[in-house]
């Protein structure tokens, strides 16, 4: 599976950074955001590297499977069945760290919209 040796979430990945794991698998991982912005806030991130979720997109849509399931069963693990899924693509989308990841974010109201 492809790293990038300039990219902060394939050094979380490999440890040379670290990281609140919640999750570690085979092909996804899962810790927690740094800046919260949910009572839970958990970054799943696919360990191959792609720029954002239109790339993995093109590249390897199976890993869009592979990020539901790991947000859903992280989400469980916190306790909740609701939960929302958020990927920013782009910078022009808020996105600040090239590595796809989606963020799962819970324990509060998500009663507003989105834009
Ligand atoms: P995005 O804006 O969608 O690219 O989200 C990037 C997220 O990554 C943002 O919510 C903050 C988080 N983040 C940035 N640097 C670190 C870090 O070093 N560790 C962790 N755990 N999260 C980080």
């Amino acid at each position: 599976m492809s790293a990038d040796p300039d990219c902060l979430f394939c050094k979380i990945i490999a440890g040379e950074i670290p990281g609140d794991f919640v999750h570690r698998g085979e092909r996804t991982v899962a810790f927690r955001d740094i800046n919260p912005q949910a009572p839970v806030h958990i970054l799943v991130v696919p360990r191959g590297h792609q720029p954002n979720a239109a790339a993995t997109a093109a590249d390897d849509a199976a890993a869009f499977a592979d990020i539901a399931a790991t947000a859903r069963a992280v989400a469980a693990a916190e306790g909740y069945d609701d939960y929302r899924l958020v990927f920013n693509t782009g910078a022009g989308a808020g996105q600040t760290v090239f590595h796809t990841h989606g963020h799962v974010l819970a324990g509060r109201s998500m009663d507003e919209h989105l834009a």
